[in-house]
């Protein structure tokens, strides 16, 4: 069947670690579809949606969007692109996003890239980013992060147990951390 074929790389890690910047590099250079849950979950917002509202109030106090929600974003988004290789960025982002996903679509991914960077640094990126968003000030990026290592870290730990989870440095500066996701994505392009 189609789905066979489709390829999924889920990009975890914290608040600020990257993932946005390396799944730009990954896809310039690859041939992936990025596909960020919560660049999907914004648009969404914008676009007026019956759960716009919804949506916006759980993203502020940085709490996990209902996976029936991202899904059916992701899902549509991954049939719109044409494309069977794609990048997700920020999802799942706790174990019932995950089970969901598993479910629904039927697909396990290749492997799980895991940006681990020091909490201080995310802070000061996501200080620094200044595009915007409505959870980049410190009260909800505090959320953010317990979120993170209360949700977001056990589905990891999933992963690792089974053997999937591809673990970088991501504290270091763009380029040699792009290396680094370089050299795992030429590895398995071959
Ligand atoms: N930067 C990047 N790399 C750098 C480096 N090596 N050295 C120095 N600076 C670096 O980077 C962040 C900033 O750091 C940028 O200014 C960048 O230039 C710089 P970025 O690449 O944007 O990091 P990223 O990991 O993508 O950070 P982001 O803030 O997007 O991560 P989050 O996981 O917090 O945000 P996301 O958009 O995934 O989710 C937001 C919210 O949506 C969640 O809190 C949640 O409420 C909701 N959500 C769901 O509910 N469900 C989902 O499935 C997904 C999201
Ligand atoms: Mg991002």
């Amino acid at each position: 069947s189609d789905e066979k074929k489709v390829k999924v790389v889920f990009v975890l890690g914290g608040p600020g670690s990257g993932k946005g910047t390396q799944c730009a590099n990954i896809v310039e250079h690859f041939g992936f579809t990025h596909l960020s849950a919560g660049d999907l979950l914004r648009a969404e917002i914008k676009s007026g949606s019956e759960n716009g509202t919804m949506i916006q109030n759980m993203i502020k106090e940085g709490k996990i969007v209902p996976s029936e929600v991202t899904i059916k974003l992701l899902q549509r988004a991954m049939q719109d692109s044409g494309n069977n290789k794609f990048l997700i960025d920020g999802f799942p982002r706790n174990e019932e996003n995950r089970a969901a996903f598993e479910n629904v679509t039927k697909i396990s991914p290749e492997f799980v890239l895991f940006f681990d960077c020091p909490e201080e640094e995310m802070e000061r990126r996501l200080l620094n980013r200044n595009q915007g968003r409505e959870d980049d000030n410190i009260d909800t990026i505090r959320k953010r992060f317990k979120v993170f290592v209360e949700s977001s870290i056990p589905v990891v730990e999933y992963y690792e147990s089974k053997g999937k989870v591809k673990k970088i440095d991501a504290g270091k500066p763009r380029e040699e951390v792009f290396e680094v996701v370089k050299s795992i994505f030429s590895a398995i392009d071959k």
